[in-house]
């Protein structure tokens, strides 16, 4: 079974839907730690709860990126992942991490890129009044949040939406994209080839997802 290594910063949702998948058995992937950059991420004790290993490492306590980062990578290596999975991992990785991890490191960012990349996506898209966002789930490069596209969800903005009730619509269906890529990727379907996505998907699962849900 493909090991694989979850980063996480803070709540964990993500996480716990690939930990829900895992556990419902149709995610076959052994999840064989879950590291933190914060002590006080809430993910780690669901993690924990559910009897993966937890590693904390404290970004603050480093002189800089690259030293954070090679600490990370020794942490990450130690477990022999086939796949990283950033999942709510807030800290940006240096240009060499990336590289070390190049076609096996990938993460969900809440919208639909190359719309808003970076931070506060959600307040964005309410400020420039757009109807359409969403997630999307990509290879990490070192450009941030340019990285190849390998599926995306698109929810609508409605009429009365606050930053709340956008990101809770948005979050419903990073929940159910990312267990998929994750499934692509540990089922040989997903690779990264020459920078671009090669995905081996049938038409049933379609790499996009427009959600008719209003709520
Ligand atoms: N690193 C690289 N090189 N490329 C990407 O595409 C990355 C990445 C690291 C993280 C996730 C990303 C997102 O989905 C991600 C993609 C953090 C920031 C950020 O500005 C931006 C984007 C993402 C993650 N972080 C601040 C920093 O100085 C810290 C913010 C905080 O701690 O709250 O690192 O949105
Ligand atoms: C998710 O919406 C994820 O897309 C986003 O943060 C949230 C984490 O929630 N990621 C980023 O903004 C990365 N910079 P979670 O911890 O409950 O999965």
């Amino acid at each position: 079974m493909k090991r694989i290594v979850i980063l996480i910063s803070g709540r964990g949702s993500n996480m716990e839907a690939l930990i829900a998948a895992r556990d419902a058995g149709t995610l076959p992937v052994n999840i064989v730690a879950v590291i933190s950059n914060r002590v006080d991420a809430k993910g780690l004790e669901t993690a924990a709860k559910s009897g993966i290993t937890t590693h904390f490492i404290n970004h603050t306590a480093f002189a800089g990126r690259e030293a954070f980062d090679a600490r990370l990578a020794q942490c990450i290596d130690e477990f022999q992942p086939d796949l990283v999975v950033l999942a709510g991992f807030m800290r940006i990785l240096s240009d060499g991490f990336v590289r070390h991890y190049e076609g096996r490191l990938i993460n969900i960012h809440p919208s639909l890129l190359p719309s808003f990349p970076g931070l506060h996506t959600h307040q964005r898209a309410l400020e420039e009044g757009v109807r359409i966002h969403g997630c999307t789930v990509h290879f990490v490069t070192p450009t941030l949040d340019h990285g190849p596209v390998i599926i995306q969800a698109a929810v609508p903005v409605l009429d009365g939406d606050d930053e709340a009730s956008l990101s809770a619509r948005v979050l419903r269906q990073e929940h159910i994209v990312y267990p998929q890529a994750v499934r692509w990727f540990v089922e040989g379907k997903l690779r990264l080839e020459n920078g671009c996505v090669r995905l081996a998907a049938d038409q049933a699962e379609p790499p996009v997802l427009i959600a008719p849900e209003i709520r």
